[in-house]
């Protein structure tokens, strides 16, 4: 009886050591995979996390990702990729990294998008106009004087706006293509050697423009004629009067040296020129929660941070053509602006009204944005 005891002891004992053992760790791999539900649509990466300990180790994969962006290292486009690039390396302890690609490397703007959309590259920053043709609701960045004159109003209406981060994302999604976040890369100018002060001013100009109906429609109204280049080609074309006239932000114009070729800049504010960070959508939902959770937090804070790279270089780039001294610098009046404001409102609800396009726009998108845009300017 006693030595039945012993044994039974004995034997109670080693089962409780063994469960002992196992809590420690089994028990420790069966709470990583409920902590690692996150990354079981891809089993990418394995949490060694204990919520409980305050330390967030977070393991991922490795992996790489590419980032094509339709401008130069050292323009906005290219560096805000560099700084998405450095803070998930950072996050990830060197895991997942990004390679930027600065403009020229993969083809033009819509090759680039194309690539994007066929998932021939994780991620884009795209500018809505290359992809006007096939994403006829992107168009509504170009309507002139129609998002807040102040670009923070802007930033903000394009960080927030349900319209853009949830509307319009689901009709680009139609395509491949997530906008992950929109941001300004500063108001626009135009540039032209018969300098712009008034509407009328248009008439009888060639200007160049991206791949957008409404584009061309707008600059219509005016008066003017329109052609859809490459900025790759701008140069030349404006050097040699193939193009009359060409918009962009003064960071842009400065460092693609527009200005060098053309006699006038006309500080219009008429609308700014906005990004887009996008992934291929297929890409994007096969990512596990951890890794969308990653890119989705890297994108919202790296809003503020473009807002501030943006500026920096606009004011730089106005202070350069300033230096150099060769342009004639136009800012308009309110006057002024008010003329144009005349002609490119109409412009605003034939858009809405579908009687600009071939394409069919979402007149929900217009109407809601235009609401959320009226709370933030308090119009
Ligand atoms: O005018 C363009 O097409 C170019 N402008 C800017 C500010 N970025 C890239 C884009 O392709």
């Amino acid at each position: 009886m006693i030595i039945f005891n012993k044994k039974l002891l004995l034997m109670l004992i080693s089962i409780f050591t063994l469960s002992v053992l196992l809590v420690a760790c089994g028990g420790g791999e069966s709470e990583e995979g409920a902590s690692n539900n996150e990354g079981e649509d891809t089993g990418s990466e394995t949490e060694g996390s204990d919520e409980g300990s305050g330390e967030e180790a977070t393991e991922y994969e490795e992996q790489e990702w590419e980032m094509v962006t339709e401008e130069l290292q050292g323009e906005v486009q290219y560096e805000y990729a560099a700084e998405f690039a450095s803070r998930i390396e950072e996050k990830t302890n060197g895991a997942i990294t990004v390679t930027p690609y600065e403009y020229g490397t993969i083809g033009s703007e819509a090759d680039q998008a194309d690539l994007l959309m066929q998932g021939g590259v994780e991620m884009a920053v795209m500018s809505p106009g290359f992809t006007g043709g096939q994403v006829a609701d992107g168009q509504i960045f170009s309507l002139h004087y129609f998002f807040p004159a102040d670009p923070e109003q802007t930033q903000e209406v394009l960080t927030n706006s349900e319209a853009l981060n949830e509307d319009l994302r689901a009709k680009y999604e139609e395509h491949s293509i997530s906008p992950l976040a929109y941001w300004t890369e500063g108001a626009m100018a135009w540039t032209s050697n018969q300098g712009i002060e008034s509407p009328s001013d248009w008439e009888g100009l060639n200007m160049r423009v991206q791949e957008s109906p409404l584009m061309r429609e707008t600059y219509a109204a005016y008066g003017a004629t329109v052609q859809s280049i490459s900025w790759s080609e701008l140069y030349t074309a404006l050097d040699r009067e193939t193009v009359d006239a060409q918009e962009n932000p003064l960071f842009f114009i400065n460092s693609a040296s527009f200005h060098e070729v053309q006699d006038t800049l006309t500080i219009s504010n008429h609308n700014n020129y906005v990004a887009m960070t996008t992934a291929n959508t297929e890409w994007y939902n096969s990512l596990g929660d951890a890794e969308k959770q990653l890119v989705d937090e890297t994108v919202t804070e790296m809003q503020e941070w473009v807002f501030e790279e943006q500026k920096r270089q606009n004011e730089e780039g106005l202070a350069a053509i300033e230096e150099e001294g060769s342009t004639d610098i136009i800012e308009l009046t309110e006057d002024q602006i008010t003329a144009f404001k005349e002609k490119a409102e109409p412009v605003h609800e034939q858009y809405r009204n579908n009687e600009l396009t071939e394409q069919e726009i979402d007149a929900d998108i217009y109407d809601k944005l235009k609401e959320e845009i009226a709370e933030v300017t308090g119009e």
